[in-house]
C-alpha cells in the first residue's frame, strides 16, 4: 500500500509540518514541553538526569527534521550511496555532538542555565553508546561523522547490541566485568518496528533443473529469525546532511510467545525460542584483534550482513534499474573481515532469488565490494570451521566452494609452475578440521583492498596477501591511512583550544578543512598565542586531576609531565614495556640522594583500558599496574616525583577528558603489529608529544610534523622477524636493566610473585616474542630524553604548537574523500537551500 498522502492534504501537512528550534526561547520551550509531556517530570521533580533527556529530546527532533530531508532528497535523487558495514560503531555520547553538529550549542548552554542546569552536568548523564572494542569501532564513528560533513550519501550497518562492551571496575587491583546497560534510556534510537527482515539459518539446499535445462538450489528448512532495524541519525558538522545509522536486533519469528506450550503449562519452553532468537544481538564480542570462531559470532555475522543487504537490494530494486547498474549504485565497504558473509550472500540473492548466471552475479559482487584489513596479527584472521559452516549456512558453502573452485582454477592457469600456490591461497585451509579463511574471501570478493597505514598497507602486501598481489597485480591493493573527526576529538573534547586556533584563523573553517590549522605556524612565536596555548594545556590537566582525584582518590600535581598510555591491553601494544619502564624509574628515584631527586622531572604515568575477559596476560598487566600504583604513590621518598594512575573503564566519554590532558602519550607497539593507531593522531592535536616506535600511523604523524618533534625508539619492523629468530636460536640476553625490574618484581613489593611469573616468564623463557627487551634500553633511553626536553618549556611549547599545526593530514575527511575517490566512486550530494526542498 501506497502510504504516501494525495496531492490535495498535502497542504495541510506542509502548513503544520515540524519546525526546527531556532532561539533560546524556543529551545527552552521544547525542553519544558519533553520534561513534562514526554517524560512527565515538572519543575518540582527535574533532576540532572530529567534536564539531559530534555534536552536529548529537544535536539533529537531537531535532527529528526533534517533527517527526514536528507532521507527524502537521497530517494529523489537516487545517487549512488555508500555502506559501510562495521559490526562495530564505538559512538560514545551524541548529545555534545548533535549540539556542536548543528551549531546550537551555545544557546542550548544558557537555555539550560536559564532552567537551572550546567550543560556539563546535563552532558555527563549521558550513556556512552559503546558498540565497539577500540579503534577499530571508533575509526567507524568518526568515518560517519565525515560521511555526513561531506555530504556523501552513506549508511552504517551493525547490530543493536542490547549489551555494548562491559563496564570496567577495578577491585582490589584487578579487571571485573559488569554489564553495560546502555539502552535503558536511548533517546537516539527509532525502532522500526515496519523494517524487519527474516533471515534463515540451518536447513538444506534442494537442487533441481527448472523447465530450461537450468540449475536451480533452494535452501529449505531452516529456522527463521526476525531481523528488526533501529535507526539513528547521524548529523553532519554545519551542512543539513543528516545520515542513518541502521542497527539490527533480533527477535524470534513466530512472536514472543509459544501459545500451544505456555496453555499446556510449558512456560519455560513456550518463550524459549524468543530468547535464544534474542541472543543473536544481545552481546559485542569483547575481543580486540583476537577471533575465537563461535557459533554465535558467525550467526551475528550473518544476521547482521543479510539484513543489510536485503535492505541495500529493496532500496536498489526500488529504483527499477537493470542490475548491472547495480555496482554503479552501490559501493559496500567490508570493515575487516567481519562482514565477508555478504559477499557470498549477494551473490545467492543474485543468482537463487534474482535469477541471474553466475558470471554476471560474479562481477556486480566484485564491483560492489572494497575490504579495509585492519590487521596483520595472526590470532585476528578470521577462519570458521567448514562443519560449522555447512550446519548454520549450508547454502554459502556450497558458494564459497564454487568461488574458490573457479578462483584456483585462474590461478592454476596463470601459475603452472607454482603448484604450491593452491594451497597457499586457497579459501578452504586443508587442516583438522577444514576452514574458511574469511581474508582470502574477502579480497577475492572486493575489487579494491585497502591498509589504513602506509606501512601497514606495505606489509599486507608482503606477507598475509603477498601472492594475491602476484595473481590479481599490485593495483588492487591501496593505502588510506586513517584519520579521527577533528569535531569531536579537537571541538569537542577541547573547547578552548579549538576557540583559541578559530581566533587566529578567523572562524571555524578549519573544522571542515583541517589542512588550514598549517595556519597556525605563523604565531609559534606569537607571545600571546602561545601563553593561552600553555594554559590550556594546564587547564585541562587540572581538568584531568580532578577527575583523578574524585573518581581514584589519588592526588596528581597538574605541573607534573603526564605520561599517557590509554587504548586495549593487549600484549603487542606493550603497556608491560610500560609499566617494566615505570618500575625502573621508581627504582632509580629510590637509589638517589635527596639531591639528586631534587633535580627530577615529576611524572604521572596514567594508564587506562580494558583487557579481554578471557585474556588472561592482558589481566595480568593491568595488575601489575595497579599495584605498582598501590606502593609508588605510597612511598613517601618519592612524593609528587611519580605517581601511578589506572584509570578505570576507559571509554570515548573519558578519552574526551584524557586526551588533551597529555604531555606524552604512548604508542609503543612492537614494530609491524599495529597496523595504524589512531589516539596518537588525536593526542598529537591536542598539543600532546608521541612516544612510539616505527609503526603504525606513527611514521605519517613523524613525516608530518617532523623528527624533532616525536620521540621515536627501537627495533624496526624489518628487523623484528630476524630478532625473534635469534631468541629462540642464539643466545637470549635479557636487558640488564629490564633483568632488574624483574628482580624486584621476584622479590615481592608489589604482591605475591607468582602472580607475575607468567608475564616476567613469557619474555625470560618464552622467546620474548614482543621484543620487550630488545627495546628496552631504547625506551628508557628516549624517557630520558623527554624528562630534558620537559624541562625547557619554551621549546616544548614551541614543539607541541608546531605538531597541531602540522596535523591537518590526519582529519577523517580526508580519507573519506579518498576512499571516495579510490574506492567507492561515489559524490557528494548537496543539501537544497534551507525552504527549497
Ligand atoms: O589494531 C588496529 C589499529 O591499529 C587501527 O588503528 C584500527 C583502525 O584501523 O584497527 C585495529 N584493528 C582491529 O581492531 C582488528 O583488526
Amino acid at each position: 500500500v501506497e502510504a504516501s498522502i494525495p496531492e490535495p492534504q498535502r497542504a495541510a501537512w506542509k502548513k503544520f509540518s515540524a519546525s526546527e528550534f531556532k532561539t533560546k526561547d524556543e529551545f527552552e520551550a521544547e525542553v519544558v514541553r519533553h520534561i513534562e509531556t514526554t517524560l512527565a517530570r515538572s519543575l518540582f521533580n527535574c533532576d540532572e538526569a530529567a534536564a539531559y533527556a530534555g534536552t536529548a529530546l529537544a535536539f533529537r527532533d531537531r535532527l529528526v527534521i533534517e533527517w527526514n530531508r536528507t532521507q527524502q532528497q537521497h530517494t529523489y535523487a537516487d545517487p549512488k550511496r555508500v555502506y559501510y558495514l562495521s559490526l562495530e560503531f564505538l559512538m560514545g555520547r551524541a548529545l555534545d555532538n548533535a549540539m556542536l553538529n548543528v551549531g546550537m550549542k551555545d544557546i542550548a548552554k544558557e537555555g539550560m542555565s536559564d532552567l537551572g542546569f550546567r550543560m556539563e552536568d546535563v552532558i555527563a548523564q549521558e550513556r556512552d553508546a559503546a558498540l565497539g572494542n577500540g579503534g577499530l569501532g571508533r575509526l567507524a564513528a568518526c568515518f560517519l561523522d565525515s560521511l555526513a560533513t561531506l555530504n556523501y550519501p552513506a549508511w552504517g550497518y551493525a547490530l543493536r547490541y542490547k549489551y555494548g562492551i562491559f563496564k570496567q571496575e577495578i577491585v582490589n587491583g584487578y579487571q571485573v566485568e559488569v554489564p553495560d546497560y546502555w539502552l535503558d534510556f536511548n533517546p537516539w534510537e527509532f525502532p522500526r518496528h515496519d523494517v524487519t527482515v527474516d533471515i534463515q539459518f540451518y536447513g538444506n539446499v534442494r537442487k533441481y533443473m527448472d523447465e530450461s535445462g537450468k540449475q536451480v538450489s533452494v535452501w529449505e528448512n531452516g529456522e527463521i529469525v526476525n531481523a528488526v532495524a533501529y535507526d539513528a541519525p547521524i548529523p553532519g558538522f554545519g551542512t543539513r546532511t543528516t545520515n542513518n545509522l541502521r542497527l539490527w536486533s533480533s527477535k524470534a519469528s513466530k512472536g514472543e510467545f509459544d501459545f500451544t506450550k505456555f496453555n499446556s503449562g510449558e512456560y519455560e519452553a513456550s518463550v524459549a525460542d524468543q530468547q535464544s532468537a534474542e541472543t543473536i544481538s544481545a552481546v559485542l564480542y569483547p575481543n580486540d584483534s583476537l577471533e575465537r570462531g563461535k557459533e554465535l559470532r558467525l550467526k551475528q555475522q550473518y544476521f547482521w550482513c543479510a539484513a543489510s543487504l536485503f535492505d541495500i537490494v529493496r532500496r536498489f530494486k526500488k529504483s527499477k534499474k537493470a542490475w548491472k547498474e547495480f555496482p554503479n549504485q552501490v559501493a559496500i565497504q567490508l570493515n575487516d573481515t567481519h562482514p565477508t558473509l555478504a559477499i557470498p550472500e549477494l551473490q545467492r540473492i543474485l543468482i537463487d532469488l534474482e535469477g541471474l548466471e553466475w558470471d554476471e552475479a560474479w562481477s556486480i559482487v566484485q564491483k560492489t565490494f572494497g575490504y579495509t584489513n585492519h590487521t596483520v596479527l595472526p590470532e585476528a584472521l578470521e577462519k570458521w570451521s567448514v562443519p560449522l559452516f555447512q550446519h548454520l549456512l549450508p547454502r554459502h558453502l556450497q558458494i564459497i566452494y564454487d568461488i574458490n573452485a573457479i578462483f584456483l582454477h585462474y590461478v592454476e592457469r596463470n601459475f603452472p609452475k607454482d603448484r604450491e600456490m593452491l594451497g597457499r591461497v586457497s579459501v578452504i585451509e586443508e587442516s583438522q578440521p577444514k576452514m574458511v579463511r574469511m581474508a582470502y574471501l574477502a579480497v577475492i570478493g572486493s575489487h579494491k583492498v585497502n591498509g589504513v597505514a602506509e606501512l601497514h598497507s606495505d606489509l599486507i602486501k608482503t606477507t598475509i596477501f603477498k601472492d594475491f598481489v602476484k595473481i590479481y597485480g599490485p593495483d588492487k591493493f591501496t593505502n588510506v591511512t586513517n584519520g579521527i573527526t577533528p569535531r569531536r576529538w579537537l571541538h569537542q573534547a577541547n573547547p578552548r583550544l579549538s576557540e583559541l586556533i578559530a581566533s587566529k584563523l578567523g572562524g571555524y573553517e578549519f573544522l571542515r578543512d583541517l589542512t588550514l590549522l598549517h595556519k597556525i605556524e605563523a604565531y609559534v612565536d606569537d607571545k600571546d598565542f602561545r601563553k593561552n596555548f600553555q594554559e590550556i594545556k594546564y587547564a585541562n590537566k587540572v581538568r584531568l586531576a580532578k577527575y583523578t582525584k574524585e573518581v581514584h582518590g589519588i592526588s596528581v600535581n597538574p605541573s607534573a609531565l603526564f605520561d599517557i598510555q590509554v587504548k586495549r591491553m593487549h600484549e603487542y601494544k606493550r603497556q608491560q614495556l610500560n609499566i617494566f619502564g615505570v618500575i625502573h624509574r621508581y627504582l632509580e628515584i629510590k637509589a638517589m640522594s635527596p639531591e639528586d631527586r631534587k633535580k627530577v622531572q615529576p611524572r604521572v604515568s596514567f594508564f587506562g583500558g580494558k583487557a579481554a575477559p578471557g585474556y588472561w596476560m592482558a589481566k595480568t598487566v593491568i595488575h601489575l599496574i595497579c599495584q605498582v600504583g598501590e606502593v609508588v604513590n605510597n612511598d613517601k621518598d618519592i612524593g609528587d616525583l611519580l605517581k601511578v594512575v589506572f584509570l578505570e573503564d576507559y571509554n570515548v566519554s573519558k578519552a574526551e577528558i584524557i586526551v588533551p590532558a597529555s604531555d606524552i602519550s604512548e604508542h609503543i607497539s612492537t614494530a609491524g603489529t599495529e597496523a595504524s593507531g589512531t589516539s596518537n593522531m588525536k593526542f598529537v592535536l591536542n598539543g600532546g608529544l608521541v612516544i612510539g616506535t616505527c609503526d603504525g600511523a606513527n611514521i605519517e604523524i613523524t613525516r608530518e610534523v617532523g623528527e624533532d618533534n616525536i620521540f621515536l625508539f627501537g627495533v624496526l619492523s624489518e628487523d623484528v622477524e630476524d630478532l625473534r629468530h635469534a631468541h629462540f636460536y642464539s643466545e637470549f640476553n635479557l636487558d640488564p636493566m629490564l633483568s632488574h625490574v624483574f628482580e624486584t618484581i621476584r622479590s615481592g613489593i608489589f604482591g605475591d610473585a607468582g602472580q607475575f611469573s607468567a608475564l616476567v616468564n613469557s619474555i625470560v623463557e618464552h622467546g620474548d616474542y614482543y621484543l620487550v627487551s630488545d627495546d628496552f634500553k631504547s625506551y628508557i633511553d628516549t624517557h630520558k630524553l623527554i624528562d630534558e626536553a620537559y624541562k625547557d618549556q619554551e621549546t616544548w611549547l614551541t614543539k607541541t604548537i608546531t605538531s597541531v599545526s602540522r596535523m591537518g593530514f590526519f582529519s577523517s575527511d580526508r580519507c573519506i574523500d579518498e576512499y571516495a575517490e579510490m574506492i567507492w566512486n561515489v559524490e557528494p550530494l548537496t543539501p537544497p537551500k534551507q525552504n527549497g526542498a
